[in-house]
């Protein structure tokens, strides 16, 4: 196996620990010996050992072996002793890491693998590492506002729902079951007001993964109306519920939602909103619609991630993803980076980013 190849190979075990080590980076590790994998092993639990330590705890005898690693290596003595010290000791010649480690609290691996004598490289497939822990990346440098993914399904011809408001179901359930998957690896998950009435979504994790801590569920009612029979509003007690409203909305909405369990928050504006959400640990959220808030976001700026699915479906006319916004020439409409692009059964996945956060 080539070192390309197990930088592939690392990045698929890394991606094993989705939904169960955030706020910590999804990480993992393959050892190799002429060209031989000699162990692997990836970061499966938070607090749990690192992605390269279990790859050695896997490995007979890794000395003279290359560790072929996702994120450099960390430095700190944290939850666990440094990665860093752990190669040195067990006698890794060689770490080919996809990407720095932004963490200042533990970042520094290379330079302490270099002074032992080790060979440190960066760079190979850096950019599908920068995609996988986007979150983590994000919220290392940027830290004020959380990383925003927005997922919308829509039809071939870009409805989320058909003419009498109908979206169950527009994707198949290849799809839905990926977005439990999805959803299990958010710290929150959002919906505008209007699609909390329409809809009347509970928001939860149903899939085969269950998430480390349930994502919360928020819902964005700027004027404070938020029914009290929506299945959100009356499970609030056993899912955190929050629902973020105008300041001037505050008394509507306390009064409405009194005695239901769910937490009230009043901030103007959709980026303040944000910075509070990140106030209270949420470091991403996931945006499930509509389109009145999914176009807010997406024309302020605020999108980090796009989840497109698309359904083979012709509904003619309908609920458009997107609500017109203010025009962009060609010209300035810089290009999404393409992250993820595949079929869920007969739907198809396109993940865009932004723009990709890839550490100096
Ligand atoms: C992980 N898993 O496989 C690697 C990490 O919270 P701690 O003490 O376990 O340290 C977490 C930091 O360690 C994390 O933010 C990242 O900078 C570094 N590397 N973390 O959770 C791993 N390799
Ligand atoms: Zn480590």
């Amino acid at each position: 196996m080539t070192e390309l190849e197990a930088m592939d190979r690392a990045l698929e075990l890394a991606r094993k620990g989705w939904g169960r080590v955030s706020p910590n980076p999804m990480v993992g590790a393959v050892l190799l010996k002429d060209g031989r994998v000699v162990g692997e092993g990836y970061h499966a639990e938070f607090g749990g050992p690192h992605g390269e330590v279990a790859a050695l705890e896997s490995c007979s005898d890794p000395a003279g072996s290359t560790c072929v690693v996702t994120l450099e290596p960390c430095a700190h003595h944290g939850k666990t002793p440094p990665c860093a010290e752990a190669l040195i000791r067990a006698g890794v010649r060689r770490v080919v890491a996809a990407l720095r480690d932004p963490n200042p609290v533990a970042r520094g691996g290379a330079e302490v693998l270099r002074s032992a004598g080790v060979e440190v490289e960066f760079g190979l497939r850096a950019r599908e590492a920068a995609a996988l822990n986007a979150a983590f990346l994000w919220n290392c440098v940027r830290g004020a506002l959380p990383f925003v993914a927005l997922k919308v399904a829509t039809s071939l011809d870009g409805y989320l729902a058909d003419y009498q408001g109908r979206s169950q179901w527009i994707s198949g359930p290849e799809a839905r079951e990926f977005v439990h998957w999805l959803r299990a690896g958010f710290d929150a998950i959002a919906v505008g007001r209007r699609t909390a009435d329409s809809d009347d979504p509970l928001l939860t994790v149903r899939g085969d993964l269950v998430p480390r801590v349930a994502p919360r569920r928020i819902i964005f009612a700027r004027s404070g109306r938020v029914r009290r029979d929506l299945r959100m509003v009356q499970s609030a007690r056993e899912v955190p519920t929050w629902v973020v409203v105008g300041t001037a909305a505050l008394p509507v909405a306390e009064t409405e939602l009194k005695g239901t369990g769910v937490e009230i928050i009043g901030v103007d504006g959709l980026r303040a909103a944000l910075a509070e959400l990140r106030r209270r640990g949420v470091g991403s959220l996931l945006v499930e619609g509509g389109a009145t808030l999914a176009s807010a976001l997406l024309g302020e700026g605020l999108v980090d991630r796009l989840y497109w699915i698309q359904a083979p479906r012709w509904l003619g006319t309908g609920m458009p993803a997107f609500a017109p916004r203010e025009p962009v020439p060609l010209d300035d409409a810089g290009s999404w980076v393409v992250t993820e692009r595949r079929a869920l059964g007969e739907d198809t996945l396109l993940v865009v980013d932004r723009s990709l956060c890839l550490p100096e």
